[in-house]
């Protein structure tokens, strides 16, 4: 049986962060699928296509990572794809309540499939898309953090 994650996100952009769990939920499973959804809370820097295709060349090199931009409710698509599980990362205790509540509700929508959480390289715990998008604007160096396509797509943005 082929063992299928979702790696759910809004990837606004995709940081090393992103990466590191997407990288290490496909050392565990056969194959990931990393899900691009408008999340209705933020308003994106990037469109969901322009987020897609950063993910789809910042993840080229992974034989079994595929990335699909998504509409709708998780659940509807993992259940669609027949995945088994859906992927998500932790950074630090603040993290916790949220992804807890997403988890909960995502439970009561299908309890079948489970979710998985992977703690992201100390490195990178601090690291948010957001951060990274308030100091691309003031122009500072953030080699360090996203992926050489995201820092110019970041650099054109702004
Ligand atoms: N290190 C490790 N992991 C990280 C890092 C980092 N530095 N930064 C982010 N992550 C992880 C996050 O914890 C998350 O697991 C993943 O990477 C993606 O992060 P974001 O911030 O891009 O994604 P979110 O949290 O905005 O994604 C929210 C969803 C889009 C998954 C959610 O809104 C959703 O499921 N939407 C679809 C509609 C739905 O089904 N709603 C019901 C759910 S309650």
């Amino acid at each position: 049986m082929t063992r299928l994650a979702i790696c759910p996100g809004s990837f606004d952009p995709v940081t090393y962060g992103h990466l590191d769990i997407i990288r290490r939920g496909a050392k565990v499973f056969d194959h990931v699928i990393v899900a691009v959804f408008n999340n209705q809370s933020k308003s994106p820097l990037f469109d969901v296509n322009e987020r897609t295709a950063l993910l789809k060349e910042v993840t080229k090199d992974l034989d079994n990572v595929s990335v699909d931009a998504c509409n709708g409710l998780l659940m509807d698509y993992a259940e669609e794809k027949g995945a088994q599980a859906i992927i998500r990362g932790l950074r630090a205790v603040s993290d916790f309540e949220y992804e807890m509540q997403i988890t909960s509700m995502n439970r009561k929508l299908n309890d079948d499939i489970e979710t998985f959480f992977v703690m992201t390289n100390n490195q990178y715990s601090f690291l948010s898309s957001s951060i990274v998008k308030e100091v691309a604007k003031y122009r500072a160096n953030i080699g360090d953090l996203v992926p050489p396509p995201v820092e110019k797509a970041l650099a054109e943005k702004f």
